[in-house]
């Protein structure tokens, strides 16, 4: 047998099928959540390329493998535009994910026990940034800072209270369910008082850092870990921007310290993001972005929904749906039964467990990747009030699933027919 000889709908056609049924639910279903996106046809062929097939354990140029001579040139093309990108002095491109780059720097330069003071998953933070049931919050001290109960938003002077009686080693900021801009310079101002190296987590944002349509933390980080699939809409997978005086040590927690062999394809298909990130069309779609985020939570406010902290600055919003006496697990069952996907989440000061929570998170990455504007998130956010005012009419969540579908014929994902 070659290794051609068979295609998957014939060597295996139950996950043919599978794939499918998901390229099926992406075309007709409303994606507003805020971490997912669609790559391009180019990112898609770099990923299911054969780059898959080899090891290169190491860096471009010291490689533990042989034959490593075009993995090289993918893998530099990566590093190069993200420094042009984000205008770093050093970056890994090798994380496999967020966590992954996470860990990379909590490991490279931080000791079992060391404080970190990071903002609380509940109030908007990550997993990763020290939640005691992630691998971040096993070896070290962590104090979290929340958002004010009233505005939603981060105290800043909170936090600098907080660094100045704990002394954190590492401030880690950026946000995984915030809506609002973040104040990256005072962040930096807080981290240079108290003597604390500062990480920045951009994951979800950094299609807009891009764009400049939000303020840059490469200046004032020490870190800065972010996402490629999500804002800046390129394949699953993290990435490490660092001062050129910890690249070193960044370089060896990721290689041999915390991962082994880097996945090429993926590599390749991050460069080829990146790439596509240095264009004035992403720069507008990021603008785009944050147009249809606003123009959607105004809507739904008009509703007489409440968002959290009464807005967005970005490419997401948090509706409150305890306020309307329901709860966010039920409230995003329903939207998806209406063809709409967004996901539960808690919002700050929750009463509810995370597996019910009070809150829905919405985000437009995806929706506008398919060329959606204002004038066709309005009729999205009407379409969500509808279905979050009578989330027990299945009549009309299948009259919603039918208009989704066909609103969405007019918003084709891909120009080509895929095939799994
Ligand atoms: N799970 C991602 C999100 O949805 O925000 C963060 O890792």
């Amino acid at each position: 047998m070659t290794v051609n000889s068979r295609d998957l709908s014939t060597s295996d056609p139950e996950l043919y099928r599978a794939i499918q049924g998901e390229i099926n639910r992406q075309e007709n279903t409303i994606v507003l959540i805020a971490s997912e996106n669609f790559v391009s046809e180019a990112v898609l062929q770099a990923t299911g390329s054969v780059l898959t097939n080899k090891y290169a354990e190491g860096y471009p140029g010291k490689r533990y493998y042989n034959g490593c001579e075009f993995v090289d040139i993918a893998e530099q093309l990566a590093i190069d535009r993200a420094k042009a990108v984000f205008g770093c002095d050093h970056v890994n491109v090798q994380p496999h994910s967020g966590v992954q780059a996470n860990i990379g720097v909590l490991f490279s330069v931080l000791d079992p026990g060391d404080t970190i003071l990071s903002m609380n998953l509940s109030h908007g933070g990550h997993l990763s940034h020290g939640n005691p049931v992630n691998i971040s919050g096993r070896l070290f001290n962590i104090v979290f800072y929340n958002v004010d109960g009233k505005t939603e938003r981060i105290d800043y002077s909170e936090v600098m209270s907080l660094a100045r009686e704990h002394k954190p080693r590492l401030i880690i900021c950026g946000a995984s369910s915030y809506p609002r801009e973040i104040d990256f310079a005072k962040f930096g101002e807080i981290a240079e008082s108290c003597g604390a190296m500062l990480m920045a987590d951009i994951a979800h944002i950094g299609g807009l850092v891009v764009a400049g349509v939000h303020n840059s933390p490469v200046p004032m980080s020490d870190f800065v870990t972010v996402t490629t699939h999500k804002t800046m809409r390129g394949p699953r997978g993290g990435m490490i921007m660092c001062k050129e005086q910890y690249a070193k040590k960044i370089d060896s927690t990721m290689f041999p310290g915390t991962q082994g062999g880097p996945l090429m394809h993926v590599i390749a298909a991050k460069a080829v993001a990146l790439k596509e990130a240095l264009t004035d069309e992403f720069k507008q779609y990021q603008h785009q972005i944050v147009k249809n985020a606003t123009a959607m939570a105004d809507q739904l406010t008009k509703k007489g929904f409440r968002i959290v902290s009464g807005g967005t600055d970005n490419h997401l919003f948090l509706i409150d749906v305890g306020h309307r006496g329901l709860t966010g697990n039920v409230a995003a069952d329903a939207l998806e039964r209406a063809g709409i996907c967004a996901n539960k989440n808690g919002i700050p000061y929750d009463t509810r467990p995370p597996r019910i929570t009070s809150g829905v998170r919405f985000g437009t990455p995806a929706v506008t990747t398919r060329g959606m504007k204002e004038k066709d998130v309005l009729i999205v956010a009407d379409l969500i009030a509808d279905v979050l005012l009578d989330v027990t009419n299945e009549e009309m969540l299948r009259r919603t699933r039918s208009r989704v579908e066909e609103i969405l014929k007019d918003f084709p994902i891909y120009r080509h027919k895929l095939e799994g």
